[in-house]
């Protein structure tokens, strides 16, 4: 099967790069997810075929729902601080503060290379390869590896449709291409069967977590005649229902179905002081909002931290800012 598409040189300057390099360390964004997961297990599993050393930094752990992906039992919380790499491929990684706490990427590696697809990355590094018309790193990482050489085998083919499908919501979002349905055609007539990946992805919920979903949804407000939806998500929620912060990954997306619904907030207040928002929307950009509060993220999807002591005074502070971009 063929993808039409042709790298840009920075993709096969770090494909090169890589084949270049002895021992790697990878970093993935803090709150991992599916594809920055996804592609670390990709990413692995092809280092490992050409004899390289592959370190896995994640402090967050796994998040249950990706643990059928045999590779992520080789992710590590720790790093010796002594430890250096001749190289450092950070992934999806767009501003330092997304880094894991105190990793000092310069004191590391030699060689910082960064693939992204988050439209803004500001990461210090020589080599990178930015491009936001992909639905995901999982995505890039096809064709990194196609410059590479390396014939796709079932786990990096399984790790690289994960990253892809979480990424892009099961095909679902704006940046979903002709390209990202080539490109995971090619993974599926590798693959065969795919539902288990998807039932691994969507329909391995708990009861706790439905009574989470439950309580959030009952916070629902709705502001701009319903194309503003809010909810909160509070540590009292989550202690009821037995649940820690990274079991509330998938909450935004099992939430924002709502109809005529073109901005989504979820305001979280997990930790004193602050109150975190994840934003979705449906087409208008809202990582520019994100970055007012000294956040970002991709145009339909972004975040950002607040510092205040209460979720009333984040929804004041927010609010009146996504309904302007409705007018
Ligand atoms: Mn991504």
């Amino acid at each position: 099967m063929n993808v039409s598409y042709t790298p840009p040189r920075e993709c096969k300057e770090i494909a090169r790069a890589i084949l270049e390099s002895r021992d790697l360390l990878l970093v993935p964004h803090i709150n991992i997810d599916g594809d920055d997961l996804g592609s670390m297990v990709a990413f692995a599993q092809v280092l490992k075929g050409l004899g390289k050393e592959a370190y896995l930094y994640s402090p967050d752990g796994v998040p249950e729902i990706f643990s059928f992906m045999a590779g992520t039992k080789d992710l590590r919380a720790d790093l010796d601080p002594q430890r250096h790499f001749q190289t450092a491929l950070v992934l999806e990684c767009p501003q330092k503060s997304r880094l894991p706490e105190g990793l000092d990427l310069e004191k590391r590696a030699d060689l910082i290379i960064n693939i992204d697809h988050h439209p803004v990355n500001n990461l210090p590094c020589q080599l990178s390869w930015i491009d936001p018309s992909f639905c995901a790193l999982g995505e890039m990482l096809y064709f990194v590896f196609q410059e590479m050489g390396v014939e796709l085998n079932r786990a990096i083919a399984e790790a690289l449709y994960t990253s892809i499908v979480s990424d892009s919501g099961s095909f679902r979002y704006p940046t979903t291409s002709a390209r990202t349905h080539l490109v995971a055609a090619h993974l599926v007539s590798i693959l065969g069967d795919i539902s288990y990946i998807h039932r691994a992805l969507y329909n391995n919920r708990t009861p706790n977590d439905l009574h989470l979903q439950g309580l959030v949804a009952q916070t629902m407000q709705t502001l701009s005649g319903g194309r503003l939806i809010s909810v909160d998500l509070t540590r009292a929620m989550l202690e009821e229902c037995q649940l820690e912060e990274k079991d509330t990954q998938q909450l935004i997306y099992q939430l924002n179905v709502m109809r005529g619904c073109q901005i989504f907030a979820l305001f979280k207040a997990l930790d004193p002081g602050t109150v975190r928002v994840s934003l979705r929307s449906a087409q208008i950009p809202i990582n520019e909002v994100a970055a007012q509060f000294g956040g970002g993220g991709h145009a339909c999807a972004a975040a950002c931290r607040l510092a205040v002591s209460s979720l009333e005074e984040a929804h004041q502070l927010l609010w009146p800012k996504l309904e302007s971009l409705l007018n």
